[in-house]
């Protein structure tokens, strides 16, 4: 059980120098881009911006399993963020999350579980923290790339014994309106949620991240806990949990209660699945110009393509 220690934060630089795996692409961070952030605001139901652009040649690095992918900046990552409790801009998040309260913070883990659990923050900290390095590709077609710190999700779930009747895994975002603005507003049902089967939920790529580039986790990201599921769109990487519950039923999610013909319970990175308004095909990676071609699974069908035998994947998007 080890807590990363301040000292032990890796500088930003550091980062950029050691040569790092992609969890699952083979990926190494070869260089690293000073350019500034070419932020567009997209709200989460339109096509962003160059989408009616026809595609430009993906990049030849683009070649699935063989990616050279750099991380993004601290300052992309933390200054473009879709988080609509707070805005639906995303260059307003991070000012208007600036003050968000995580601590005290506690999880109530429970339902169909032998061993129901609040977690304070504290307790979340003592599962031991490693680093992984994810695309995360939203549903809106731009994508980056981030050095996470966290927990495979699995880990504290082992905790808390799912009984046999669990099938599926229902999150919940801190419901707030008073810290959290955008919740005065009717743009989706609150509080904000997500949900997973439970071999998904127990896959070892499925992570509760803390932090990134070795730092806490800022509000705009999910503060002070939230999940990261690389192969999904971002928006089933849900911020902010309070609540983990074991339920024998599929969940109804934010999303695709909002919008159910554009958004789908699995919600698969899938190049081949068109979202209604715009193709998935391809993607902007925030920092670059040009477009690179999105990846089935967003490039981790080796680790979970086994997940999904036998389902038709356009169906059940
Ligand atoms: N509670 C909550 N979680 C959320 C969202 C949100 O609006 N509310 N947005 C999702 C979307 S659409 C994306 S793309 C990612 C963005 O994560 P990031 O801002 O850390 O990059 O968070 C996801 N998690
Ligand atoms: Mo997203």
């Amino acid at each position: 059980m080890v807590k990363i220690h301040p000292s032990e934060i890796t500088p930003e630089h550091v980062y950029v120098n050691r040569r790092q795996f992609l969890i699952g692409a083979g990926a190494v961070i070869a260089s690293w881009a000073l350019g500034g952030c070419a932020c567009p605001q997209e709200p989460e139901q339109q096509p962003p911006s160059g989408t009616a652009v026809p595609v430009e040649s993906p990049q030849a690095s683009a070649d699935a399993g063989d990616l050279e992918d750099e991380l993004n900046t601290f300052e992309e990552i933390t200054t473009f963020n879709n988080f609509y409790e707070f805005s639906l801009s995303k260059t307003a998040v991070a000012g208007l999350a600036e003050d968000f309260k995580t601590s005290p913070w506690r999880v109530e883990v429970g339902g169909l579980v032998s061993n129901p659990n609040t977690f304070g923050l504290e307790d979340i900290l003592k599962f031991e923290q490693e680093e992984r390095i994810y695309r995360m590709r939203c549903v809106e077609a731009w994508s980056m790339v981030i050095p996470w710190n966290g927990f495979p999700l699995r880990k504290l779930l082992e905790e808390v014994e799912p009984t046999s009747d669990a099938k599926y895994v229902r999150f919940e975002t801190l419901y707030d309106p008073e810290q959290m603005p955008g919740q005065n507003s009717s743009v989706l049902d609150w509080p904000y949620v997500e949900g997973l089967r439970l071999d998904e939920a127990m896959h070892d790529l499925t992570l509760l991240a803390t932090g990134l580039y070795g730092k806490d986790l800022l509000p705009q990201n999910g503060a002070p806990v939230r999940l990261v599921v690389p192969w999904k769109y971002g928006f089933k990487s849900i911020k902010s949990i309070v609540g983990i519950k074991l339920v024998a039923e599929q969940p109804v999610t934010t999303w695709a209660a909002a919008s159910p013909t554009e958004y789908g319970f699995y919600a698969n990175v899938n190049p081949d699945v068109s979202h209604p308004r715009w193709s998935q095909a391809s993607e902007r990676r925030i920092g670059e110009s040009g477009r690179r071609e999105t990846l089935l699974f967003n490039g981790y069908g080796e680790e979970v393509a086994a997940l999904y035998e036998g389902m038709d994947l356009e169906k059940k998007f």
